[in-house]
């Protein structure tokens, strides 16, 4: 069979990444995803995502975010796509009882906490302030904190995906696409992995596999990782002036309950349309089980509990819907760190649902790590010994 220094598996946000800076430091390598990406069926899809650096979700991810904003930049000048949007992103509360978001408590003065431990450029806002310089945010009664960060704003996930693999492609790395893997083992110096179409062998093994991680590598995966189903919906506007060209990305909680929340994004060039979104942690799915249809009940139901009264110009027309996949760790943090069990293979999932800023950075943390055995960045907050406890069987 065929034989590399590395096996990447999954080749999304995380993979493509990993691919990339993995070519780019001379190393052969084989790219294998199951199916064609950027595709629609896994974590990586949708259009845009938010980037912010001042990650409010803690501030080990900040590097991460630096870095592939550095990236971003740098493939943008290589490829000529227009990857890394900094339209600027407002993240805003209730000014008073307790906000939290992706599960972490006092979420928007962690943001600007960040913002100051990292010298990020922001600014510190009322809804009364919001309201005058984003006409488009509606209901507010003034008395709101928001955060803002010029620099932050949105990326373009399958654009980026898509521009690191064909740099990979130029720099020398195999893709292979519709290839399902059916087995990863360590076998004397290396690893074997076994696709449907075939053994390949490297000296080491990525698997970037999002929400197919668990049923790929078995325990302690499966005990950690959740995946859910999230729902993206794009309202018709039927008046777009209140969007100026600053028009932020934003993260609104609406009121203090985990549920008082969405987030979405300005209209993008040529659309007459907005995205949001909210999330779910309730129900969980699996990657091959899981529906990829949106029904409309659960579009006009977004509409009525988030966007009603909320949006300037928005209808309830759906313009677009798309479901994808978060894979949660019982922290709703990263993992970042080889297989317990196997060390040849580095676990580079799940991402909780905030990983698409951090992940042109994480794929250069994850070629350090394999060609230099160490990394710029301190990749010791998203290991897996945290969650050593009886009760994800890590013990
Ligand atoms: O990372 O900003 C974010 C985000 C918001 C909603 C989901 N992820």
């Amino acid at each position: 069979g065929e034989r590399a220094d590395f096996v990447v598996i999954g080749l999304g946000a995380m993979g493509s990444a990993a691919l990339y800076q993995l070519a780019k430091r001379g190393a052969s390598v084989i790219g294998l995803d199951r199916f064609a990406p950027p595709h629609t069926m896994g974590s990586s899809h949708g259009e845009t995502r938010i980037t912010r650096q001042a990650i409010g979700e803690g501030r080990d991810y900040v590097p991460l975010v630096l870095e592939s904003h550095r990236i971003w930049r740098e493939l943008e000048a290589e490829t000529g796509e227009s990857l890394l949007n900094a339209c600027g992103a407002l993240v805003m509360a209730p000014g008073t009882g307790v906000n939290s978001h992706h599960g972490k408590p006092n979420f928007v003065q962690n943001s600007i906490d960040a913002a100051r431990a990292f010298g990020i450029p922001h600014e510190v806002l009322d809804g009364r302030e919001v309201c005058h310089r984003f006409p488009q945010f509606l209901g507010l009664d003034g008395s709101e904190i928001a955060y803002y960060e010029p620099g932050g704003g949105l990326v373009r996930p399958e654009r980026c995906i898509a521009a690191q693999l064909a740099r990979a492609t130029a720099l020398g790395a195999t893709i292979r696409t519709g290839t399902e893997i059916l087995s990863i083992a360590e076998d004397g110096d290396g690893v074997r992995v076994e696709t449907a179409s075939g053994v390949v062998r490297a000296g080491e093994v990525v698997v970037s596999a999002g929400a197919w991680t668990a049923p790929l590598l078995g325990v302690p995966f499966d005990r950690l990782l959740a995946v859910k189903r999230q729902l993206l919906h794009w309202y018709a506007l039927d008046d777009a002036s209140a969007y100026g060209p600053d028009a932020p990305v934003y993260i609104w909680m609406h009121g203090t309950g985990d549920a008082d929340y969405f987030y979405g994004f300005p209209p993008q060039a040529g659309e007459a349309s907005v995205k949001v979104a909210t999330e779910q942690y309730a129900a969980s799915t699996t990657a091959d089980t899981a529906d990829r249809v949106v029904r409309p009940e659960e579009s006009a139901e977004m509409y009525r509990r988030h966007v009603a009264g909320r949006l300037a110009g928005a209808t309830p027309l759906v313009a677009q819907a798309a479901a994808c996949l978060y894979t949660v760790t019982p922290d709703r943090g990263f993992i970042i760190d080889r297989h317990p069990a196997q060390g040849r293979v580095l676990v580079v999932s799940a991402c909780s649902g905030h990983g698409f800023k951090h992940s042109a950075g994480i794929g250069l943390v994850a070629a350090e790590l394999l060609t230099e055995g160490r990394s710029r960045i301190d990749t010791r907050p998203f290991a897996l010994g945290r969650f050593a406890s009886a009760d994800h069987g890590l013990g």
